[in-house]
C-alpha cells in the first residue's frame, strides 16, 4: 500500500514538470517570433519609404521616419514630454532648458527607479548615460532595438521626484512631427 501511493507521487510529479517543461517552451518560441516581425517591419518600412512622394506637412511619413531627430526639454525637474512612442533609428535629444541663471543640472540615466537607485550604488550598468546637463546643455542616443527603456534623472536623486521618462521604440511608429528638432 505504502509503496503504490509513493508511485502515484512520483507520477504526478513527472507530470508536473513536464508540464513546467512545455510552458517554458513556449515562453521562448513567442520570443522568437516577435523578432522575427520586428525585422520584417523594418523591411517593409524601408521599402515604403523608397516609394513615398515626400510630402512634408501632413506627417504621413512612419516611413521616412528613420534617421530623424525628436527632442525632449528638461525644464522644471520633468522631461517633457514624459513618454514618446518612436520608429527604430530614431535619435533622441534631450535639451536641458531650465532657465540659464540656475543651479539645475539634469542628466539621462537608463533603469526604473530601483535600477537607478542600484545605479547610484555601483550596481546597475545602464544601456545609455548622458554626463551631467547644465541649462544650455544637451545630449543625444540614437534607438536602433525595438523595447521600452524606462530612464530618469539621477541628478540630487531627480527620479525619486518624479523625473523620469519612458521611451517605447516600435517598428512601424510614426515619428511625433511636433518633436523633429
Ligand atoms: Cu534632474
Amino acid at each position: 500500500m505504502r509503496f503504490k501511493r509513493n508511485w502515484i507521487f512520483t507520477a504526478l510529479v513527472i507530470v508536473l514538470a513536464l508540464v513546467v517543461a512545455a510552458c517554458g517552451g513556449k515562453k521562448s518560441d513567442n520570443t522568437t517570433a516577435s523578432n522575427n516581425t520586428a525585422s520584417n517591419n523594418q523591411v517593409a518600412s524601408n521599402t515604403s519609404s523608397s516609394t513615398s512622394t515626400g510630402s512634408t506637412s501632413t506627417g504621413s511619413g512612419a516611413a521616412s521616419g528613420e534617421g530623424q531627430t525628436i527632442v525632449i526639454s528638461m525644464e522644471m525637474m520633468a522631461y517633457s514630454p514624459k513618454e514618446v512612442v518612436i520608429p527604430p533609428g530614431t535619435t533622441v535629444r534631450w535639451v536641458n532648458n531650465e532657465p540659464s541663471g540656475l543651479t539645475m543640472p539634469h542628466d539621462v540615466v537608463q533603469g526604473t527607479v530601483d535600477e537607478l537607485q542600484d545605479f547610484l550604488n555601483g550596481n546597475h550598468q545602464p544601456l545609455f548615460q548622458s554626463p551631467v546637463l547644465n541649462p544650455g546643455d544637451y545630449w543625444e542616443y540614437t534607438f536602433t532595438e525595438e523595447g521600452e527603456y524606462i530612464y530618469g534623472c539621477t541628478q540630487l536623486m531627480h527620479f525619486l521626484a518624479g523625473m523620469t521618462g519612458k521611451i517605447t521604440v516600435r517598428a512601424g511608429a510614426e515619428v511625433p512631427q511636433e518633436l523633429v528638432l
